[in-house]
């Protein structure tokens, strides 16, 4: 795995000293060592350890954190700090997330399992770490001022609780909420069941959803906007920066994806219709399933699909609010569909020499043009496939579905090799006459005349 190791505090004689100011029932226990990924390359899952069966997530250009086992307790270490993440080839944000990267690393389990999670800031500011959707003690739900004090700058503390339940849930500050989640403090926390049998796929994707504001040109988000965001995320990457999700024909595919922007997404996929079959309130019963092709992803909630992956094909997957599948510079520009700019530009040209008009006839033309523009910003529409322009940005990504690929092969198979004969193609033939609409008879009367009996026995129209 592509991990640097950093030592926070090392198995040292001195780290043992040192733990005794860390808390309680951990007092015996060292930290474990914090792992820091750098990355934004979808790494490898984590493959079950100690005799436990389960089919591991894949997080989308994200990764699955390490742990130890003392006796038997989970330890996991969490480093709160400033990261610098590649929202897009092109494009550096500074965020703040959790072990290197925004969002942090995925915490996967199994249902029983004890956990024991060491949080560690390093930021500015004091945090703490809410367990979203995780049944715990209140003690350990992570509400500063509320559950627990802060964790102040340079603090480590230690969150412990036995896991009770299984499905998709995620972790994040409830500290200075607004600034560190319009930061990107958050990370996925998926409970396997205990029966191995239940719940099974081939295939487990999860991502979180981000909004973030970052002016054209620069790198840091600013944390007070409250709706006009301009770059819509996935794991904090735009497209084309988003792995695509790659499956086996065949296979039964879940795609978990957790909502902490300041609005609603309707994710939609194209190929086969999925269901929803968890949320993080748990597993919907079979009764309550029904077949969906988009599902609305509230603010605050996770919604977990699943589907037979039986169509091969590259299958576009994305938020269905057409201003998030955009990057920044996408919203100011004015609408001049129809409107012929040849005068206006000439006039504006005679004080801005380089003023070019856009959008006369739709914005298409943005996909392919190559425009000048600040450093470290996205095109507002970008991506080619094999066909062109693609005119997308933001939350879009493609499942790829393939024949025979290895059970454990994510990577990205390359654009699909249609069979020939079945791609929309050119009509080149004689496309006839133009169609007319049928002429209108001068005066046609009503076909049918009615009167309606009012509920209080009136007569409507007239009397
Ligand atoms: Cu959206």
């Amino acid at each position: 795995m592509n991990f640097s190791r950093r030592n926070f505090v090392g198995m040292s004689a001195a780290a043992l000293a040192g733990a005794t100011a860390v808390s309680g029932r951990a007092r015996a226990a060292s930290i474990p060592e914090a792992v820091i990924v750098k990355s934004p390359a979808m790494q490898p899952p984590v493959m079950p350890q100690d005799g436990q069966s389960y089919q591991p997530v894949v997080t989308l250009n994200g990764w699955t954190l390490p742990w130890r086992m003392n006796g038997d307790w989970k330890e996991f270490h969490l480093v709160a700090e400033p990261v610098k993440r590649e929202m897009a080839p092109g494009m550096v944000a500074k965020l703040w997330g959790y072990n290197g990267q925004s969002p942090g690393p995925t915490i996967e389990c199994v249902e029983g399992d004890k956990v024991r999670i060491f949080v560690t800031n390093k930021l500015p500011e004091h945090t703490t770490v809410h367990w979203h959707g995780i049944i715990l003690p209140n003690g350990m739900d992570g509400v500063g001022g509320l559950t627990q004090p802060h964790i102040k700058p340079g603090q480590t503390f230690v969150y412990e609780f036995v896991l009770k339940q299984s499905g998709t849930f995620m972790y994040h500050p409830h500290a200075d909420e607004m600034v560190q989640m319009a930061m990107g403090m958050m990370g996925s926390f998926v409970i396997h069941p205990r029966d191995p049998t239940l719940h099974r796929v081939d295939r487990d994707f999860v991502f979180l959803m981000q909004s973030y504001d970052i002016d054209p040109g620069a790198a840091m988000p600013k944390i007070m906007t409250m709706t006009d965001f301009n770059l819509w995320a996935w794991n904090s990457r735009v497209f084309p920066g988003i792995d695509p999700l790659v499956a086996r024909r065949g296979d039964r595919v879940r795609v978990r994806v957790g909502n902490l922007t300041m609005t609603n997404h309707p994710i939609h996929k194209h190929g086969e219709p999925f269901t929803v079959t968890c949320t993080d309130g748990g597993w919907v019963p079979p009764s309550a399933q029904r077949p969906d092709v988009t599902t609305d992803v509230p603010v605050g909630g996770m919604r977990t699909f699943e589907f037979i992956a039986d169509e091969p094909g590259d299958w576009a997957i994305h938020c269905h609010k057409s201003h998030h599948t955009m990057n920044a510079m996408g919203h100011d520009v004015k609408t001049f569909i129809g409107v012929n700019q040849k005068d206006l530009a000439r006039t504006i040209r005679t004080l801005v020499p380089d003023y070019m008009p856009m959008g006369e006839k739709g914005m298409a033309e943005m996909g392919e043009m190559e425009m000048p523009m600040p450093d470290n910003t996205l095109p507002m529409m970008t991506g080619f496939g094999q066909f062109g322009p693609m005119e997308m940005g933001g939350m879009f990504s493609v499942v790829k579905v393939r024949e025979g690929l290895a059970r454990d092969d994510y990577s990205d198979p390359g654009p699909y090799k249609n069979p020939e004969g079945t791609v929309a193609y050119l009509f080149e033939g004689d496309a006839g006459p133009a169609p007319r609409a049928p002429e209108q008879k001068a005066s046609q009367p009503p076909a049918v005349e009615f009167n309606v009996v009012k509920p209080g026995g009136g007569h409507s129209g007239k009397h």
